[in-house]
């Protein structure tokens, strides 16, 4: 089910005169990812990554799709630069392909580096600030060989390759995250399967999470020794939990989904702990964590990324976990999330309220997929529209409650390789049409970068 007819739509893209998003200095960006829009995966050196493998793999992605053209980007990447730069936003988030930088054997790739040199350079040249992820899922395919996230071996070759591109790109990036949405790569890779490498065990991956965090502890260690000017944070998707059920029962479901889905990872990043309830939400799943780790992944955070798409609805499943049951008569995405902003300034105040030495935030990614198509060089994506200025609003009551919000990435710049949903799923303020790459502007990223040459020629 998509957008129903009944929902007010905001055709301009309009926040109050008092919006937070009218201060120069909360900064609008918009974020992609390697795997999602580069292609050219067996160029210049690039090895595989367990993407390439995954959906390569029949019944994996929906029509059998990969990311093995994608948008071109590692081809057409300058125009692709200038336009973004023409958007009038002050950031752009990438990440960095782990398997076109990095050689089997852990040596520098001279060419994949200096594809990801050449583009932060330019992007710097256009003023934009550089918000780079060192690891957006793309694990090379030789690691997994051994194990993958669940083999311990896997957090020494992911700091070795933080501490070489941290070397390689130093004075390049304005804020390094270290990984994008921990929950994904292991509930998604190693615990439902949807992901790659499709695993299917929860204590594997209750596991895989500590070694991601791990992972991310030191590769901290490296990131602020060579880019000392820096900022250094990590990005996690958090999810908005409710029940229709106000009983006590109703009412533990929806706690019980929060914190597998956000205080599993803020705890530790944040109180140096997992949530005990953990372990009984997944019996016998606690993962083997050495003396000293909680130390390493408790580590300073300069920022926390975070990123939100929707809320879910869930009951009791009458024994110590929940049920997902989907809200009808709501507004949902091409993807059939339901469109919740009062979710994301929930979760933000409650971040706030809950964790004592919580960095400043970025909204990383926040977006929607919609069926979108060019009419007459047009793309009317009138929901999407709507959908920023709701969540930009949300924000805004965010940061009036208190909240350190300093900055917003619309997901995507540009259409891509949506995962298991592979091109049909578009969530870019650009479309991309995948027969000849050519890139049409929907009319979200006009409003966006009007109301942004607004707000610069504002005195
Ligand atoms: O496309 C993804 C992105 O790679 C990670 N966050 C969620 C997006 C939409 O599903």
């Amino acid at each position: 089910m998509v957008f129903e007819s009944s929902v007010a739509l905001e055709e301009a893209f309009s926040p109050p005169a008092d919006s937070v998003l009218w201060r120069k200095d909360f900064l609008m960006g918009a974020a992609t990812a390697a795997y999602q829009i580069e292609g050219a995966v067996a160029e210049d050196g690039r090895i595989p990554s367990i993407w390439d493998t995954f959906s390569a793999t029949p019944g994996k992605t929906l029509a059998g799709d990969t990311g093995a053209v994608a948008c071109d980007h590692y081809h057409r990447w300058q125009d692709d630069v200038e336009l973004l730069a023409n958007l009038n936003v002050g950031a752009y988030r990438l990440s960095i392909s782990w398997p076109r930088v990095m050689t089997q054997d852990g040596q520098p790739n001279a060419k994949g580096i200096a594809f990801y040199r050449n583009l932060l350079t330019a992007l710097r040249a256009k003023g934009l600030k550089t918000f780079v992820t060192l690891y957006h899922w793309d694990l090379p395919q030789h690691l997994e060989d051994q194990g993958g996230w669940v083999n311990r071996d896997t957090v020494y070759r992911f700091a070795e390759y933080a501490d070489m591109i941290s070397k390689e790109l130093a004075g390049l990036v304005d804020a390094w995250a270290t990984l994008n949405e921990p929950w994904c790569s292991a509930m998604h890779g190693y615990g439902t399967g949807h992901h790659a490498p499709g695993k299917q065990d929860v204590a594997f991956a209750t596991q895989a999470m500590h070694h991601l965090l791990l992972g991310h502890g030191l590769a901290v260690r490296h990131l602020r020794a060579n880019d000392p000017a820096a900022q250094v944070g990590i990005v996690a998707n958090v999810g908005r939990g409710t029940s229709t059920d106000s009983g006590a029962a109703g009412q533990r479901a929806a706690w019980l989904f929060e914190l597998q889905h956000n205080n599993w990872i803020l705890d530790p990043l944040l109180k140096k702990s997992y949530p005990t309830a953990l372990w009984e939400l997944w019996p016998g799943a606690e993962p083997s964590v050495q003396q000293g780790d909680m130390d390493i992944i408790g580590a300073p955070l300069d920022f926390l990324g975070i990123n939100y798409y929707f809320r879910t609805n869930v009951v009791s499943d009458g024994k110590h976990g929940y049920l997902e049951v989907d809200l009808e008569g709501v507004e949902r995405t091409q993807m059939g999330w339901e469109v919740y902003p009062d979710g994301l300034r929930h979760l933000l105040v409650g971040f706030h309220r809950d964790y004592p030495n919580l960095p400043p935030i970025y909204i990383t990614e926040n977006g929607m997929a919609t069926d979108d198509e060019v009419v007459d060089d047009d793309v009317n994506d009138r929901q999407r529209i709507s959908f920023l200025n709701r969540h930009l609003a949300a924000v805004d009551q965010a940061v009036k409650a208190g909240v350190d919000v300093r900055g917003y990435f619309i997901w995507s710049l540009m259409d891509n390789f949506e995962w298991a949903f592979g091109y049909e799923r578009r969530f870019g303020i650009i479309h991309v049409d995948y027969a000849t790459q050519k890139r049409t502007l929907k009319r979200s990223a006009k409003l966006v970068t009007q109301f942004l040459a607004e707000r610069s020629a504002k005195s």
